[in-house]
């Protein structure tokens, strides 16, 4: 049993020589041979460089996209930034519309981050004022083929959301007089790549509907032509949902 036992080790250390020794060459013939294919590739796009970009062009249309946000958001066009709020984030009461055009082919993907203000991660605003309060969000945006007019995607509850701030849980904090001390907040890390058209939102909740009423839009809202079916969203809570991510493929 004992000379087995031996045995078994020296073929194991074998094995391991052989793995050692083996791995380094392969490895380095690996390298070799990437170091080839992108010599490949980037003679390949030399040459077709000028019938590459004839064929973009004809698949590439121009559209834009609408936003009103209260009170702050950041729009991806397959894992792309192609605008944000041009009113920071850190300003009180900041409510605009922003119109950001890009070229793009069908489908693809748009990720909005949503930000609902807030003084601190407390989730309250006008922290020592007398209107101190939890801030309410909401978010509309539409997506016009610039070559044909065509509206072709709105906000709704077919979007996809990830609630990625909320505070305060315990919403009887609001008054406090040191909210930051008593009110309790939920951040859930973003998840990686969550703005290209790859990453799997299907575990994501579906994005909530808001009236008008709810959530009473302000500046900059009546400046755009929304289309009718274009519909306010948000996470399931307006006040305690400070940051949203929001997903759909337009197709
Ligand atoms: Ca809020
Ligand atoms: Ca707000």
């Amino acid at each position: 049993m004992n000379r087995m036992a031996a045995l078994v080790v020296v073929a194991a250390l074998v094995g391991a020589s052989c793995a050692s020794d083996a791995t380094p060459d392969a490895t380095t013939d690996a390298q070799i041979e990437s170091v080839e294919t992108v010599d490949e590739t980037t003679d390949t796009e030399t040459t077709n460089e000028t019938s590459t970009e004839d064929a973009a062009s004809v698949e590439d249309a121009a559209f834009q996209i609408e936003v009103w946000a209260d009170n702050w958001s950041a729009v991806y066009v397959d894992g792309e930034l192609i605008g944000e709020d041009s009113v920071p984030i850190t300003t009180e009461r900041s409510f605009n519309a922003e119109t950001f055009t890009f070229d793009t082919a069908l489908p693809f993907t748009i990720a909005i981050e949503a930000k609902d203000f807030k003084e601190t991660d407390s989730g309250i605003e006008y922290i020592g004022q007398q209107n101190q309060q939890m801030g309410d969000g909401g978010i509309i945006a539409q997506v016009t083929n610039l070559s044909t007019g065509e509206v072709v995607a709105v906000t709704s509850s077919d979007w996809k959301a990830l609630v990625v701030h909320q505070a305060p849980l315990n919403t009887d904090c609001e008054d406090d007089p040191d909210p930051d001390s008593t009110c309790e907040f939920l951040i859930v890390e973003t998840p990686a790549n969550w703005t290209s058209a790859e990453f799997d939102d299907s575990d994501w909740a579906s994005a909530t509907e808001w009236t008008a009423t709810d959530v009473d839009p302000k500046d900059g809202y009546n400046e755009i032509s929304w289309d009718a079916t274009a519909q306010l969203i948000w996470g399931t809570d307006l006040e305690i949902d400070n940051t949203v991510l929001l997903r759909t493929t337009v197709s």
